[in-house]
């Protein structure tokens, strides 16, 4: 079994009730259990301007799939949920799913890198990934909270504050 630990966002069509699904979708996966959920993050837009807020979590998972297994589920989820492909790049969403660490595992192909290839940047990963695991560390033992501690978290708050 593999510990691994995912990013949800969502920020169109009602976050809230697009991660819900999302979290009951996960809590169905073949040969997986949910063990752990971040609370829910109301966190400004990176990337392009002008769309709505994000709400951002994180989940960990005991799972015994491989992890193209676990991109293809996610990625199933992800387009049953409601998702559609648009051409701008990095533009709102229903529903994102990413696989943030899977174990200690180091992979990079072009369908699936692991780390995550950005989240040692993004506040909006990190603080609900600590909130879980405050130990964790990449694959080369950079302890994430070393990471978070450089970045600007001031804007992350609960979804409902
Ligand atoms: C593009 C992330 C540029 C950081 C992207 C960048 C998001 C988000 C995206 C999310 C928040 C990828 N996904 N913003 N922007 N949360 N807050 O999940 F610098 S698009
Ligand atoms: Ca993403
Ligand atoms: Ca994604």
């Amino acid at each position: 079994m593999t510990r691994a630990y995912l990013a949800l966002g969502s920020n169109l069509a009602d976050p809230l009730q697009q991660v819900d699904a999302a979290l009951r979708a996960l809590d169905a996966l073949p040969d997986t259990t949910r063990v752990a959920t971040s609370a829910f993050y109301r966190t400004p837009p990176y990337g392009p301007p002008n769309q709505p807020d994000y709400l951002n979590a994180a989940v960990a998972l005991e799972t015994a799939l491989a992890p193209k297994a676990l991109l293809d589920h996610t990625q199933r989820i992800e387009l049953e949920h409601g998702r559609v492909r648009k051409s701008e790049r990095w533009g709102p969403r229903t529903l994102d799913i990413d696989i943030m660490l899977f174990g200690q595992l180091s992979l990079n192909t072009p369908r699936l890198i692991v780390p995550h290839y950005d989240m040692y940047n993004r506040a909006f990963m990190l603080v609900p990934l600590l909130e879980l695991a405050p130990d964790a560390a990449l694959p080369d033992g950079q302890a994430l909270r070393d990471l978070l501690a450089r970045l600007d978290a001031s804007a992350i708050r609960p979804w409902r504050s």
